[in-house]
């Protein structure tokens, strides 16, 4: 039986803290986990904000998020090694790098769920944001001197690597939006999921991950259709509908191979009164997650 452990990675240091920061705990305070049987609880704390964006390596908070990823990947792993399945929650999208440190070893595929590509190189960051280069950075496009900061070969092999979901590609730079396509990885933005994303995920892991390879999730809660998820930093009209994103949550956790999960930039600060996004977004997890606790009942 695998249990369930809860990670709270309330990081800003890839974005701003203009409230990104303070999702994980608001997302305990609507319900998130509750009633589900968690084997352990743990918060990595953030080292200061700092804006300062390094000259040589184009990220902000270059250092900071080394570190960072460091501690994160150090509470990952360990639940990993106790047998258990860790849920980062964040924080920005700069977790990612945290839990791809962590799962290095592993030699697994990533399931890339956000409405962003995140696939700026550093220099080519408007902004020197981690949380918009996050996914060229795990697996392996930015320079060597970033390379080497995240250990010394990609954290997943392009080819093992599904972008699932995202409707950006018509803001990035024309640089990025060409470089993407030369990459190995499966890239499958939202328009290319039509009216069944559900038949497109399963297609992209019998692809890309074959029937044994064991793989993490990232899911950038701004994926999900605007109108229920607001609370977020870079809003885009449209996305992914909420019942089917559970649905390709539910496949992808019934799979068997899943190594674990970040949630990332849920922002309470951008969220109504009562958090009405928060509250989606907990329903949303906890239903993802029952099967943890019906594995115990069922156990018992
Ligand atoms: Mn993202």
């Amino acid at each position: 039986m695998t249990l369930l452990d809860e990670i709270l990675a309330p990081s800003a240091l890839g974005l701003a803290p203009n409230g990104v920061q303070d999702g994980p705990s608001v997302l305990k305070q609507l319900g998130l986990f509750a009633g589900l049987p968690l084997r352990r609880q743990c918060q990595v704390e953030s080292p200061p904000y700092r804006d300062l964006r390094s000259e040589t390596l184009h990220i902000l908070n270059a250092d900071a998020l080394v570190g960072y990823s460091a501690s994160l990947a150090h509470e990952v792993r360990a639940s990993l090694d106790a047998g258990a399945f860790p849920v980062v929650i964040g924080g920005d999208c700069s977790v990612l790098l945290g839990c791809g440190l962590a799962v290095a070893d592993e030699d697994a595929g990533l399931f890339f769920l956000d409405g962003h590509q995140d696939f700026y190189l550093p220099e080519q960051s408007p902004t020197g944001e981690a949380a918009d280069m996050d996914l060229a950075i795990v697996t392996g496009h930015a320079s060597p001197e970033v390379q080497c900061l995240f250990g010394d070969r990609p954290l997943y092999a392009p080819e093992h690597t599904i972008l699932f979901g995202n409707r950006d590609d018509h803001d990035v730079i024309e640089d990025n939006a060409m470089r993407l396509p030369a990459t190995a990885l499966l890239h499958l933005p939202l328009s290319s999921l039509g009216v069944d994303p559900l038949r497109q995920a399963r297609s992209a892991i019998a692809a890309r991950l074959g029937t044994e390879r064991r793989f993490w999730v990232h899911l950038d809660v701004d994926v999900i259709e605007d109108a229920d998820m607001y609370a977020v930093d870079y809003r885009l009209p449209g996305g992914l509908p909420l019942s089917q994103l559970a649905r390709v949550l539910d496949y992808l956790m019934s799979t068997g191979r899943v190594l674990g999960m970040d949630v990332t930039i849920y922002n309470p600060r951008l969220d109504g009164a009562d958090y009405p996004c928060g509250r989606r977004l907990v329903e949303l997890l906890n239903t993802c997650f029952a099967r943890f606790g019906a594995e115990k009942s069922h156990r018992a």
